[in-house]
C-alpha cells in the first residue's frame, strides 16, 4: 500500500503521535512566516518565551496587511517588527515588497518542507509542493522557538485533475468548482491533494491559486506534487538547486477521491456572501457591477496581471466601474513596469495600488453603498469589503477584466481569441527589500511604540462555572464577524484592550459592553464556528472580555486551536436540538468543571432558566485539557519549564 504525498511529508517531520486520521500528531516545522496583522502578537509571544534566536531553517516576517498609515499605529508596528526580526534571526520583507504568500512562493518556498504561517492562506505554498499550514500566532511563535506543531492527523482527499482547461477558464475556476462541490466546511480535518494528468498543464502560480483558496474549504492544507513544472519555476526564480521531485506513490491510498474534468469547467464566480455560493457566469447573468478589484494572494501573479493587461490594452474601463489593481509582489509590479504592461493598465483607467493585501482586508477601496464588487480575492464574507451592504462576487482575473470593460458581469469567452501567458524563463530577481537578520544581536534595540500593549494572560480555569450566554449565532460565523478587520480596527492589532471593543461589533454593537458587565460569558454558535482567518485576536479579545467557553455545533480548525491556546473551552453539542433550547442571556452552569474535564470527553451543562441539563463534548486531548486548565498555552508552557 503506497503513501500519498501528504503522508510522506508528515512522516518525514513526525515528532510525536500516530498517523491515524483524527488523532493528534506533532510535526517539526522547517519554515515559518508571519504577516504584520498577526505578527506583532506572534513576536510578543516569541519574546515572552525567552528564546534568543529562531530555531527554524528559515523564518520570514512580512509587512503586507496594515500598510495604510493613517496614524502612527501601523508605522510603529512596522518598526517593531523590523527590529524584533533583526534581533531574533528572522528575515524581514519590507512594506512594498509584496503579499507574504506571493513573495514566499517566489523567493523561499521549497518542495517537501513544512511551513507554518500566522495567516490562513499559508497553504499557497502547497503550489510548490510544500506542506504549508496556517495557524495562530502563538503556534507560530512556538515553532520559531523550536517546538513542534500539534495538529489533528488529517484525512487525505485525492482530487484527480484530468484533461486541460479551455481558453478563458482559469485556475480560479478549478478551486471554485472544488468549493461548489465540497462547501466551506467540506475540507475540515482534511488535506486536499491534487494529482492526475491535468496537473502538468498548470503552472506553479496557477497551482498556488488553487491551494491558496483551499483555505476556504476549511482544509488543513492543499498540496500539489513537485514535478518538472515546479523545477522550471524554481529555476526561473534562480533557485534550481532547491528543487526536489515529489510525487505520491503509484498505488497511494486516499481517504476520499474526487475527479475534476478540467475541460468541462466554465468561468464561474462565488456569489455573496460565501466562497462556496458558486455559479457559472452564465447562470448569474449580466448583473451591473460598480467595482472590480484585481489582486490578493489568490490572483495577482505575473501571468494573472499580464492577462489582465492584455485584455485592457487599448481599451477604457467602463464609465460606471472603478477598477483597482494591486500586484502581488514587487517582482510582479516591476516586471509589469519594465515590459510596458503597467502602462497599458494605467492607460485603461485602472487605479494602481501598492503590492499589499489592500482592499482584500478592507484596507481602503470600500465600494459604494449597495454596490456590486467583482474581486479576484478569496473571501466575500459580509462587511469584509468595508461596506456592509455591498455584494462581493469572487472570480478569476479574466472574468474581472472583462467585467471592468463592459460594466456588467461578463463571460471572458466573449472577448475573442485567447492567448495563454507563458511564464518568463527568468523572473526579475532582486531581494534587497528583504533584510537579513543582524549577526550581532546585542546591538539591536527592539523599538516599541505606544500602540503596542502587553499581552493579556488568562487565569486558571475555575472549577465551577456559571456563565451568561452573551450571544447566540448561526452557522458559518467567520472570524470577520467575531473580530472585524478594515482600516479602522486593524491598526489596533497590537492593543488588545482597544481592539476588544470591536468584538462582534457588526453583529451586535452592544456585545463588548454586555460582556464587561457580565464579567464571565459564553457564546453559542452553529456549525463551522470561526471559519476564515487565522487571527488569534478572535480568541484573544473575547478572552480579554471574559469569554470562558464557546458552545457550538462544530468549529473551524484554526479558530478552535486558537481558543484552546488562550484558555477558552471549545464545547460541542452532542444533540444539535439542544441549540434550540438556549436563548441569549440564559445562565449556563457547569459544576466541578476541572474534575469533569479530566474525567473524560463529556461535560454536564445546566440551563438555569429552564432547569434542563444536557451533555456536551469537548474533544480535547490530554495535552489540550492541561492547556485549558492552566488558562492557555503560555501559562502551560511556563509551568512545564518550571
Ligand atoms: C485574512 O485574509 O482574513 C487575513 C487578514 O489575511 C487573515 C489574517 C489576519 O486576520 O490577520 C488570515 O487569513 O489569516
Ligand atoms: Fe492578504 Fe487577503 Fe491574502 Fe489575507 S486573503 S493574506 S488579507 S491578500
Amino acid at each position: 500500500m503506497g503513501d500519498n504525498l501528504t503522508r510522506k511529508i508528515l512522516a518525514a517531520h513526525l515528532v510525536a503521535g500516530e498517523m491515524v486520521a483524527g488523532s493528534e500528531i506533532a510535526v517539526r516545522i522547517d519554515q515559518t512566516l508571519t504577516q504584520d496583522a498577526t505578527g506583532t502578537m506572534a513576536y510578543l509571544q516569541f519574546e515572552a518565551m525567552g528564546v534568543p534566536r529562531v530555531k527554524t531553517e528559515l523564518s520570514v516576517s512580512y509587512i503586507d496587511h496594515n500598510t495604510l498609515q493613517t496614524g502612527f499605529e501601523n508605522a510603529d508596528d512596522h518598526r517593531f517588527l523590523q527590529t524584533v526580526a533583526a534581533k531574533h534571526g528572522i528575515y524581514f520583507s519590507r512594506p512594498g515588497n509584496g503579499i507574504c504568500h506571493q513573495v514566499h512562493l517566489e523567493r523561499f518556498g521549497v518542495p517537501g518542507k513544512t511551513l507554518l504561517g500566522s495567516d490562513s492562506h499559508t497553504p499557497t505554498g502547497g503550489g510548490i509542493g510544500m506542506l504549508a499550514i496556517g495557524a495562530g500566532g502563538l503556534d507560530v511563535a512556538v515553532a520559531m522557538g523550536g517546538g513542534p506543531f500539534y495538529l489533528t492527523m488529517p484525512k487525505v482527499v485525492k482530487v484527480e485533475l484530468i484533461n486541460n482547461l479551455q481558453p478563458w477558464v482559469s485556475a480560479k475556476d478549478v478551486i471554485l468548482e472544488v468549493l461548489r462541490r465540497l462547501s466551506v466546511k467540506g475540507g475540515v480535518g482534511k488535506v486536499i491533494e491534487y494529482t492526475g494528468p491535468g496537473v502538468a498543464g498548470l503552472s506553479v502560480p496557477e497551482r498556488a491559486t488553487i491551494t491558496n483558496m483551499g483555505a476556504e474549504l476549511g482544509a488543513t492544507t492543499s498540496i500539489f506534487p513537485s514535478d518538472a513544472v515546479t523545477k522550471d519555476f524554481l529555476a526561473a526564480q534562480g533557485r534550481a538547486g532547491q528543487w526536489v521531485e515529489l510525487f505520491p506513490d503509484e498505488d497511494a491510498v486516499y481517504d476520499e477521491e474526487l475527479v475534476i474534468d478540467l475541460t468541462a469547467l466554465e468561468p464561474m464566480a462565488a456569489c455573496p456572501h460565501s466562497p462556496d455560493a458558486v455559479k457559472t457566469i452564465q447562470q448569474i447573468g449580466e448583473i451591473v457591477v460598480n467595482q472590480v478589484a484585481i489582486g490578493s494572494c489568490t490572483n495577482s501573479s505575473y501571468a494573472d496581471l499580464m492577462q489582465v493587461a492584455r485584455i485592457m490594452q487599448g481599451k477604457k474601463v467602463h464609465d460606471h466601474v472603478s477598477l483597482v489593481i494591486s500586484p502581488g509582489s514587487r517582482q510582479v509590479f516591476e516586471m509589469l513596469a519594465r515590459n510596458g504592461a503597467l502602462a497599458d493598465l494605467i492607460a485603461s483607467g485602472a487605479r494602481i495600488l501598492e503590492s499589499t493585501c489592500g482592499p482584500c482586508i478592507g484596507m481602503g477601496q470600500s465600494p459604494p453603498s449597495g454596490a456590486v464588487s467583482v474581486r479576484t480575492f478569496n473571501r466575500n464574507f459580509p462587511g469584509r469589503s468595508g461596506t456592509a451592504d455591498a455584494g462581493v462576487y469572487l472570480a478569476g482575473p479574466e472574468v474581472a477584466a472583462a467585467t471592468a470593460l463592459t460594466g456588467k458581469l461578463a463571460d471572458p469567452r466573449k472577448l475573442g481569441e485567447y492567448k495563454k501567458i507563458e511564464l518568463p524563463k527568468e523572473f526579475l530577481i532582486d531581494d534587497k527589500m528583504i533584510i537579513a537578520p543582524a549577526e550581532d544581536t546585542e546591538t539591536v534595540d527592539v523599538l516599541r511604540g505606544p500602540n503596542i500593549k502587553a499581552l493579556p494572560v488568562n487565569s486558571e480555569l475555575p472549577d465551577g462555572l456559571t456563565v451568561q450566554v452573551l450571544l447566540k449565532v448561526e452557522d458559518n460565523i467567520t472570524t470577520d464577524h467575531i473580530m472585524p478587520a478594515g482600516a479602522k480596527v486593524l491598526p489596533l492589532r497590537s492593543n488588545i484592550p482597544a481592539i476588544s471593543e470591536y468584538v462582534f461589533s457588526a453583529v451586535d454593537p452592544d456585545f463588548a459592553d454586555r460582556a464587561k458587565r457580565a464579567e464571565r460569558g459564553i457564546v453559542v454558535g452553529g456549525h463551522n464556528y470561526g471559519q476564515g482567518s487565522s487571527r488569534e485576536h478572535a480568541a484573544l479579545a473575547p478572552m480579554y472580555l471574559g469569554i470562558k467557553a464557546v458552545l457550538a455545533k462544530s468549529f473551524a480548525r484554526i479558530h478552535r486551536a486558537n481558543l484552546i491556546n488562550f484558555g477558552i473551552l471549545p464545547l460541542t453539542f452532542m444533540e444539535e436540538a439542544e441549540y434550540n433550547g438556549i436563548e441569549q442571556d440564559d445562565l449556563l452552569e457547569i459544576k466541578s468543571l476541572r474534575s469533569q474535564l479530566q474525567a473524560g470527553d463529556r461535560l454536564t451543562v445546566t440551563n438555569l432558566r429552564t432547569g434542563d441539563s444536557f451533555t456536551v463534548s469537548h474533544g480535547l486531548t490530554s495535552r489540550q485539557t492541561a492547556i485549558i486548565l492552566d488558562g492557555g498555552l503560555l501559562n502551560y508552557t511556563k509551568k512545564q519549564n518550571l
